[in-house]
């Protein structure tokens, strides 16, 4: 009866297995399913926890076993252990079958990557520019408009590519129920590909550490029917200003790797611009352009409509903008230069005023506006010359 003990270990071993097994499979791991990606990842970990909990209930058994079964009695503390030099077979037996057994499930756990990943046909491209503290989403396949959005909204059944950007810092966009994650970092473009194939609304979050407001990123995706998507493209307003608390798109031509790649560097803002057209013109022609001072205040007018975005939140009638996330500058920007507060903050005389509103804008807040809002680093993103020829601009242009 020598083998008793094993059988009962074997015995053990499956009666646990199973009951391991069913009691992992019943806890819900996962938040509903939204997406094709989303099932091949939940069969995979099905196929994880059915390969993983046999081989965990056969370790802990043996060591169990060994430890009840081989421990010291009383009368035995002086003896030693039987000279055992070593099982070839056993050990031939638990070097292979781990092997094996891991070795296919990377082959599967790589196949699932792969299929996640591949590119499909007639796949829609979706804009993700992350900011502190907020997600936009652009459509760049909308008939001509720009659409852009603070709420994502994706027709069933269509894969789509999102194009990651950030503006600031490393952001990191995530929708549990696409059971797909990918890092949004400054400077360059990464590509995530979901196909959504659930009706419904689930949350989108912000997975990285990004500051103060990390916990606030958040927003939703709406999937819905191919026609309601139709629909509800069709009503967007063309050029519509961005959400409050987004850059508007024509700033984010300035960021280095947002758009399609430009020759001439990321200062370089020239390609995919879309409503900015001749606005955006790359920092060194402006530059050169600006020697004069009426010169200098036209250039100032490129810059202020085109890649830096001012006209998107600013209302200026010489610049045709009509921005109302910032203050109106025909109406205010006089007479809040002329404030006692201001030009303790920002400088004495009109030119510094505006000078030090562009490079630093929270030094002093006019009334009614908030800091965070203005893009804090324009002093870096535009070229000295720039910064002079819109102070050039808005100091004749201010009425
Ligand atoms: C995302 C929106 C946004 C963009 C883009 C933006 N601004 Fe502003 N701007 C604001 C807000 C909000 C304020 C008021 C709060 C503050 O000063 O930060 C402001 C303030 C100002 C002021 C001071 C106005 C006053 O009445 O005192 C000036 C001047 C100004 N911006 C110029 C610009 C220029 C030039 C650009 C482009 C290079 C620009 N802004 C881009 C939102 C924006
Ligand atoms: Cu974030």
């Amino acid at each position: 009866m020598r083998n008793r003990p094993i059988l009962q270990m074997v015995v053990f071993v499956v009666v646990g297995s199973i009951i391991g097994i069913v009691l992992a499979l019943l806890i819900p791991w996962f938040p509903s399913k939204g997406s094709v990606q989303a099932g091949n990842v939940r069969t995979l970990y099905t196929v994880l926890l059915i390969a993983t909990i046999p081989i965990f209930v056969l370790v802990e058994t043996v060591v169990l076993f060994s430890v009840w079964k081989f421990r010291m009695r009383p009368g035995q503390e002086e003896m030693d252990g039987p000279p055992i030099h070593g099982n070839t077979r056993l050990e031939v037996v638990w070097t292979a079958v781990p092997a094996i057994l891991i070795v296919s499930l990377c082959t599967y756990a790589y196949t699932v990557l792969r299929s996640n990943e591949a590119n499909k046909t007639n796949a829609m491209t979706v804009n993700v520019t992350t900011r502190q503290f907020a997600f936009e989403f652009s459509y760049p396949e909308s008939g001509g408009k720009q659409v852009i959005s603070s709420v994502l909204y994706l027709p069933d059944n269509r894969p789509v590519v999102f194009k990651l950007r950030s503006l600031d810092v490393i952001h990191s966009f995530f929708v549990p129920s696409f059971s797909e994650k990918l890092d949004a970092v400054p400077g360059i473009t990464t590509t995530l590909r979901v196909t959504p194939n659930v009706l419904g609304t689930y949350p989108v979050e912000c997975t990285e550490l990004c500051g103060a407001g990390h916990s606030l990123m958040r927003t939703a995706v709406r999937v819905v029917s191919p026609t309601a998507f139709a629909s509800w493209l069709r009503a967007q307003p063309a050029n519509a200003p961005p959400p409050i608390g987004t850059t508007p798109p024509t700033v984010t031509n300035a960021v280095p790797g947002y758009g399609a790649p430009s020759p001439g560097g990321p200062s370089s803002a020239s390609s995919a611009s879309s409503s900015a057209s001749s606005g955006s013109t790359s920092g060194s022609s402006s530059s050169s352009s600006a020697s004069g001072a009426s010169t200098s205040a036209a250039a100032g007018k490129t810059v202020f409509t085109g890649a830096a975005g001012c006209s998107g939140c600013h209302t200026l009638a010489a610049a045709g903008a009509t921005g109302t996330v910032g203050p109106d500058l025909d109406a205010r920007l006089k007479s809040d230069c002329a404030t006692a507060a201001s030009k303790t903050a920002r400088g004495a005389t009109l030119q510094q005023c505006i000078q030090t509103a562009i490079t630093k804008p929270y030094a002093y807040l006019p009334t009614g506006h908030s800091a965070g809002i203005m893009p804090s680093n324009f002093a870096q993103r535009l070229s000295a010359d720039q910064i002079q020829a819109l102070v050039s601009f808005l100091a004749s242009a201010a009425k």
